[in-house]
């Protein structure tokens, strides 16, 4: 078969973000509404913000913010998570960074599929927040293989998917019609099962270990627990919330609101209380009947995306996110006023960001170094370059997660009740293994990007001049 009949990636994954969009509105129809108030701010920030505006033209990124948005998933098993990375890699989508969660206690460590070249993310960015249960953290042994034997028994892919994504493997690519098929077939194993596999006392229990074991063993599959649209201004989102009904928890997560957002901005809606049916075998034979129960697994998050930090800008971004929580085990303030209050070191002009090295910017020629470049050719510094309106510098989007942030999320919305334990120790090796790749680093991802972009201008701005 021709590369060339293939249907890119690209549009798999537009494909695919598009069902699990329609599929999650219909499951949870507070997300909806989110979508609604998230599309009315962003119009009004479009309409008011025209220096915004201009830069996410600028960039190619105007088009998919509306399109924009992440989902995350648990699952059980080292084979689930390593048919995982292989199915999201036939829609162009690779593993990046490596989260451990454990040290929030939460018995998981994650990395997130995404597409990782700057024109695959202009033309559909979405991303899934992957996690893996470390069963190993459980103590009591009994239960741990207990549940180790359901998470054995069961199978998370439809057939058909299995068969469509070794086609994939081999051909090198799917056909339109496959790549329809594969779309319709991936999303069954992120669908919401209200049937768990197991008895409300096995459930209890794990339950009463934590609560995220039980989300993980119990049902036939890993649901997407929540997809995330993009929005220009979180704090609008935040106070919009209330006024239509949805009940947003306490803070964002990550940095405060700055002029020039940097990293990620979250909150998120708590998880509803939902009724399931467990398990029960009883009468005759194997005759299953079930018995009534409720779960609290979905909701729904938004987020802001600001500039992609450097490591000297995450390391100060780490520090200040710590001051400010010792602050408030201290008891010296709020957490909002504290963070407020620490951030203000963090610098809030994208001048200063770059000339400290703070975060990471994409270079381009301005309309005038574009002219000059066509007749004469001119050298010098990135500097020099930038203060004669040579070279224009915007924003790279942070197109990842942070730990800190994600646990805040992951507590958020467990429920209330069950046990707090604090595990802790990152296993990246283990990860690795299981997912049957390296993932990739985030911040080597983002050097390139503004390395390529800079070697463009100055190729451009070189030709004459040779
Ligand atoms: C994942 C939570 C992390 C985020 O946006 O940081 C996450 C989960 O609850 O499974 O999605
Ligand atoms: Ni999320």
């Amino acid at each position: 078969m021709q590369a060339d009949i293939f249907l890119a990636k690209n549009e798999i994954r537009a494909q695919f973000s598009q069902a699990m969009s329609t599929m999650y509105k219909e499951e949870v129809p507070a997300y909806g509404e989110l979508m609604d108030l998230v599309a009315d701010v962003n119009a009004a920030v479009l309409e008011q913000d025209k220096g915004l505006h201009e830069q996410l033209t600028h960039t190619d990124g105007l088009d998919r913010i509306t399109e924009e948005r992440h989902g995350a998933i648990r699952v059980g098993t080292e084979k689930e998570l390593f048919t995982l990375r292989r199915l999201f890699a036939v829609m162009g989508m690779e593993p990046v960074s490596y989260y451990d969660l454990s040290v929030a206690g939460i018995p998981v460590h994650s990395t997130a599929f995404r597409p990782v070249d700057e024109a695959d993310l202009n033309r559909n960015p979405f991303r899934i927040f992957t996690s893996l249960l470390r069963l190993e953290l459980i103590e009591d042994e009994a239960l741990r293989a207990a549940a180790q034997e359901v998470l054995d028994n069961r199978e998370i892919f439809t057939t058909a998917a299995l068969n469509l994504i070794d086609r994939a493997e081999t051909q090198g690519g799917l056909d339109a019609e496959d790549a329809t098929q594969f779309v319709t077939e991936a999303l069954e194993t992120f669908r919401w099962h209200s049937k768990a596999n197991i008895d409300k006392e096995f459930y209890n229990k794990l339950h009463d270990e934590h609560r995220l074991i039980a989300d993980i063993v119990s049902f036939h599959g890993p649901h997407i627990n929540h997809l995330t649209p993009r929005t220009l201004d979180i704090d609008a989102v935040q106070v919009g919330m209330p006024e239509r009904g949805i009940d947003p928890k306490a803070v964002i997560e990550g940095p405060p609101q700055r002029n020039c957002p940097i990293l990620l901005r979250q909150t998120s809606f708590k998880a509803l209380e939902e009724k399931v049916f467990f398990k029960q075998v009883g009468g005759k034979g194997t005759e299953v009947k079930w018995e009534e129960g409720s779960h609290t697994a979905r909701f729904g998050e938004i987020e802001q995306r600001g500039t992609a930090l450097t490591p000297k800008g995450r390391a100060l971004y780490d520090e200040l996110l710590d001051k400010t929580r010792a602050g408030v085990r201290a008891g010296e303030g709020t957490y909002q006023d504290l963070l407020v209050k620490n951030f203000s070191a963090f610098p809030d002009s994208y001048e200063e960001l770059r000339a400290e090295g703070l975060a990471f910017f994409r270079y381009s020629l301005t309309d005038k170094g574009a002219t000059i470049a066509k007749s004469v050719g001119v050298s010098g510094t990135v500097d020099g370059l930038l203060e004669a309106g040579i070279l224009r510098m915007d924003p790279i989007v942070y197109e990842d997660f942070l730990p800190v942030s994600a646990a805040g999320i992951f507590q958020s919305n467990l429920g209330d009740g069950g046990a707090e334990v604090v595990y802790s120790n990152p296993s990246q090796e283990a990860f690795e293994k299981a997912l049957g790749a390296r993932v990739l680093d985030e911040l080597a991802l983002y050097a390139e990007l503004e390395q390529a972009s800079l070697n463009r201008c100055l190729e451009k701005l070189s030709e004459k001049s040779l």
